[in-house]
């Protein structure tokens, strides 16, 4: 087992003034329960707020510091003003509304809390990179780190990252209103596994990353510019074995409850105090309910208790006075001298009663408007030992997925969640057993444990990068390139798109510029160099850029060749081609079918591009040429897939091919620099000597020795070389 290191917001412990002194208080909330007993039973660290301890002394600080590294939590202090823009500001005043559809209440005038998301992110990057050992595990967690991923790859790129969001992942047309969508894409696509409660948050996201960034997606891998992430479904559970011990203290509660309610049936409510829980409907519906029946406040009661939550936001300190006033104005229309049908509760309840509580509720409402999951949804099936108790739950909780013996409900629809109470005090009791039992059995077996295995065990697969990628012998690239530069012999192999210019939205459109006209004639004045230009396009398409340039071309992936200006092309790869005529029929097929695709005819190959379909559609016809291909089981053919496109070509023709045929045309003992940025370009890194110098330009898992960011970095070297 490797060592998980794991990144929240909040640390699983809080540290709060008390007395002259401070505390250490266990936080709440679902994910601090979900993974303290897993980080207690490894070795890991936990990076993530204390809390607020700028009053502590030295002397305190020392000894919180102590707790800290005795429980290894990593703590990452944050100021007031940090905590007011990225906490307050950009995480919860504008990203937790906008992915729960409140869109009346998204903060899009953030400029300046975005910038302090984008600091702390930074600084929980930084703290992460700096105790990161090889074959370590990074997990982080949810919407206020969603830059981090990406801030880290660039600090550690062999790092392995999961991420898991534990809210919901909006629709795409909802997540493209951020401003900041690109950068927040960009950040998450730094992992390497991204997890999510539902298959619908999954997708959405997968939509939003095709529409904002162009990626593509592989049943379950989501490629961009090269880099690769897996996407998986991992609902959380809960501790459910806890929910379902019996003890005596729970037993003890339990008996009060039922003496109080004597003879009404309890309906319960239990949430954070968050406008997504549906709390204001909910009161409305049993509102509803009592107005249609004048004698049931007689027979029932309503209990909800809600957590306060966020109370520095406007919107959540607004809730709190609507629920209040909306509490009084049913008290005051239904109560009687001796009864009230709604109590509200305003706090925290220890465990041993919200197990008695939940063993005492005939009827749970979870009724929330948007809600990742919903943890309350199934503490209350794992408490239900008895089969007793009927679970109302919102469709649009992700809970709703599995819990699909509860009555299902739209919480827009009052009529409808008055209904269903009033069938939940109906329902029959071998009805409501059958149900429970089988919620109760689900809950326990799809626990908190099961869902921190599968999740790890997943991210576990992410090979560690081979050696080779680590600087060999020691030598830094800048020391490489000044090695180079004093080489009596130097072959230098360069991809084209991507390397030598950015991609251009047609490809006609990626000319080269005068710097690097001059830098290629410069590279290739130099004594003892021969530069190569290899690529896929066509080689009527690669003459047209670079046909006056005193280099060697490679055209189609190195199926023509063209070795200086003054000689004419030559075909290095032989094979039949009578592939085309019936593959160019099935292509052009799924062409007409699809609005935005082209296909483009190459000697060797015969490219289906799809770089302006609608995503969904794209990632269908994708498969539907693979399926119509394999079916024909064809073995003159091979596919090629790039970026939104893919390849039909000649099998056997690869950069690794003529790489070796251009290196053996050299001098013994020839020194080499290749660059590259996609896969294609891994072929020719996996045909270099060891001792060659190869760039991976821009980011993913490489074969080659040394990365730079950009195109601009990539020129630079070239640059130096000369
Ligand atoms: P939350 O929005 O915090 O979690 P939820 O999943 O319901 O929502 O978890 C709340 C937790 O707080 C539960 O464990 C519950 O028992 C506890 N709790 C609530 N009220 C309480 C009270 N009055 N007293 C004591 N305990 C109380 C976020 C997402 C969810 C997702 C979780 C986990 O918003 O959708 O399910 O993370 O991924």
């Amino acid at each position: 087992m490797s060592r998980l290191l794991i990144a929240s917001n909040r640390l699983p412990i809080t540290i709060q003034p008390e007395g002259d002194g401070f505390e250490l208080r266990p936080s709440s909330g679902g994910l601090a329960t979900a993974l303290r007993g897993p980080h207690a039973k490894g070795d890991g660290l936990w990076f993530g707020w204390p809390g607020d301890v700028s009053l502590a002394t030295p002397e305190q600080r020392a000894r919180i510091d102590a707790e800290l590294v005795e429980r290894r939590l990593v703590p990452i202090d944050l100021t007031a003003a940090e905590v007011a823009h990225y906490y307050d500001g950009f995480s919860n005043g504008a990203v937790w509304p906008l992915f729960h559809y409140s869109l009346d209440k998204v903060r899009l005038e953030a400029r300046e809390d975005w910038v302090t998301y984008q600091h702390v992110n930074q600084r929980f990057a930084e703290a992460i990179a700096a105790r990161t050992q090889p074959g370590d595990l990074v997990w982080i967690h949810d919407y206020h780190l969603m830059l981090v991923p990406e801030y880290l790859r660039r600090l550690v790129p062999g790092a392995r990252i999961g991420f898991f969001l534990h809210i919901p992942f909006p629709a795409a047309d909802v997540f493209r209103i951020l401003p900041w969508r690109e950068e927040v894409l960009r950040g998450l696509m730094g992992a390497d596994l991204l997890g999510f409660h539902t298959g619908e948050y999954l997708t959405n996201f997968a939509r939003s990353a095709a529409q904002v960034l162009a990626t593509d997606l592989d049943v379950d891998v989501l490629r961009w510019a090269d880099h690769s992430v897996r996407l998986g479904t991992f609902p959380i559970g809960v501790d459910a074995a806890a929910f379902a011990a019996d003890s005596p203290e729970v037993d003890a509660e339990l008996a009060a409850l039922r003496k109080n309610t004597a003879g009404r049936r309890l309906i319960l409510g239990i949430d954070r105090l968050d406008y997504t829980k549906g709390i204001l409907r909910r009161l409305l519906a049993f509102e509803r309910l009592l107005e249609g029946d004048q004698t049931l406040h007689e027979r029932v009661q309503l209990l909800q208790i809600a957590v306060p939550s966020r109370e520095s936001i406007d919107s959540y300190a607004d809730l709190r006075k609507e629920a209040n006033e909306l509490v009084g104005r049913i008290n005051a229309a239904h109560g009687t001298p001796t009864r009230v049908p709604v109590h509200f509760l305003y706090r925290s309840v220890p465990f041993e009663q919200l197990v008695a509580l939940y063993r005492a509720a005939d009827i749970m409402l979870v009724t929330p408007i948007r809600d990742g999951m919903n943890l309350v949804a199934k503490e209350y099936c794992a408490a239900r030992t008895d089969g007793g108790g009927v679970l109302v739950l919102s469709e649009f909780a992700g809970a709703a997925d599995e819990l699909r013996e509860a009555l299902i409900v739209n919480p827009y629809d009052l009529d409808a969640v008055e209904r269903t109470i009033g069938a939940a005090l109906q329902m029959p009791e071998e009805e409501r057993r059958l149900r429970m039992e089988r919620l109760h059995a689900r809950v326990l077996e799809a626990d908190v444990a099961r869902w921190h295995r599968r999740f790890v065990d997943e991210l576990e697969r992410v090979p560690v990068l081979p050696a080779r990628n680590a600087v060999e012998g020691g030598r830094s690239l800048s020391e490489e390139v000044s090695r180079l530069r004093e080489a009596p012999s130097l072959l230098v192999l360069l991809d084209y798109d991507g390397t030598l210019v950015p991609y251009a939205m047609m490809p006609e459109l990626a000319r080269p510029d005068p710097e690097l006209q001059s830098l290629l004639g410069r590279l290739a004045a130099r004594p003892g160099a021969r530069v190569h230009v290899l690529t896929g396009r066509t080689p009527a398409s690669i003459e047209r850029l670079l046909g006056e340039q005193p280099v060697g071309l490679c055209a189609e992936h190195g199926y023509w060749c063209r070795p200086d200006p003054t000689r004419p092309w030559t075909v290095r790869v032989t094979g039949s081609l009578g592939w085309k005529e019936p593959v160019g029929a099935l292509l052009a097929d799924l062409a007409a079918r699809t609005p935005g695709a082209f296909v483009e005819e190459k000697t060797s190959a015969l490219a289906f591009h799809y770089r302006a379909v609608d995503p969904t559609l794209a990632s269908a016809r994708v498969h539907e040429l693979r399926a119509r291909l394999a079916a024909e089981a064809r073995t003159d053919i091979e596919l090629l897939e790039g970026s939104r496109v893919i390849e039909v070509r000649l099998p056997g023709v690869s950069k690794s091919i003529v790489a070796a045929a251009l290196i053996a045309d050299m001098p013994a003992g020839t020194a080499i620099f290749a660059g590259g940025d996609d896969r294609t370009d891994e072929d020719l890194f996996s045909a270099l000597p060891p001792e060659a110098v190869s760039v991976r330009v821009g980011r993913g898992r490489s074969l080659a020795r040394f990365r730079v960011d950009d195109v601009s970095a990539f020129r630079a070297l070239l640059g130096a070389l000369v």
